[in-house]
């Protein structure tokens, strides 16, 4: 057992998922977070059969239930020493004058309200201790702007605004912060934006070779399995084929 505990936000799905299934691989013990309760029940039974693993079904928008659902850990899963603040996703694509303002809402909720919500419910424990890890999945969304990303790519800078601020805040409690802005990651992101219309989902990883979720959950892995003296800030990782948010490589 690695004897170090990850709490992993959107763990039901894409990068989420796969950071959880290499860090069961390493023996981490692992608090598995989503609203889809089968997926962490199906999650629980697999990757236990590697490592300790127990599952909190919240909604991160929802502060109650993210203050709640830590505070319920069991004793051997209260130390949390590395925070993946992963859960978030972009909701619709279109110009901001034709934007839904409940698309809004939820991105800016899920991806910058939640990330705060379920970070200020766990710093606490690592100032108190004087260690930790936080890393924070951003985007090449809070890197750029792209046509009609507005309000996601504005989510995104938030998050990256964030990751700095985490770093300057939680600097002199020897918390390492990192953040990791992938390109085009082939998961359910897009199936989510565009509503569940898997054709125009899948259309946007056709022609090219997409990074796929467990690229991003390695790197993950190997920025907090550097020694205790290195803290990697900032990472952008893109497909190869994808030289910036909207120029691609495509057949
Ligand atoms: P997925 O849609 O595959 O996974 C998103 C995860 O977030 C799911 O586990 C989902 O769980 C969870 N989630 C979404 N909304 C909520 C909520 N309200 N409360 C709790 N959990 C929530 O997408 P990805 O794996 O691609 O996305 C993971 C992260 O990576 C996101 O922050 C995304 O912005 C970022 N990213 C993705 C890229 C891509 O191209 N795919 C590129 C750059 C960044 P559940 O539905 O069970 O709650
Ligand atoms: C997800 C990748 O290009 O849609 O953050 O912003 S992109």
């Amino acid at each position: 057992m690695n004897h170090k505990t990850a709490f992993i936000t959107g763990a039901t799905s894409g990068i989420g998922k796969a950071t959880a299934e290499i860090f069961a691989k390493y023996q981490f013990q692992l608090i598995l977070c989503g609203r889809r309760s089968d997926r962490l029940v199906e999650l629980k039974e697999t990757l236990s059969k590697q490592t300790k693993v127990t599952t909190l079904q919240f909604d991160v928008r929802n502060r109650e239930e993210v203050f709640k659902a830590v505070a319920s850990l069991s004793k051997e899963f209260q130390k949390i020493d590395i925070l993946i603040n992963n859960a978030g996703n972009a909701h619709g694509l279109s110009t901001i004058q034709d934007g839904s303002i409940d698309d809004w809402d939820a991105m800016l909720d899920i991806n910058v309200k939640g990330l705060l919500y379920v970070s200020k419910s766990i710093l606490p424990q690592m100032v108190e201790r004087n260690s930790g890890f936080v890393v924070n999945i951003g985007s090449i969304a809070g890197k750029e702007v792209y046509v009609n990303g507005n309000v996601y790519c504005a989510s995104k800078h938030a998050v990256n605004a964030l990751n700095k601020a985490m770093r300057i805040d939680l600097n002199k409690h020897n918390i390492r912060v990192s953040a990791i802005h992938p390109g085009a990651v082939e998961t359910e992101f897009s199936e989510v934006r565009f509503k569940g219309d898997t054709e125009k989902a899948s259309n946007v990883y056709k022609g090219f070779d997409a990074l796929q979720a467990k690229d991003i959950a390695e790197i993950i892995h190997f920025v907090v399995s550097r020694p205790a003296h290195v803290n990697i800030e900032d990472l952008v990782v893109y497909p190869t084929a994808q030289a910036s948010a909207t120029i691609l490589n495509k057949e």
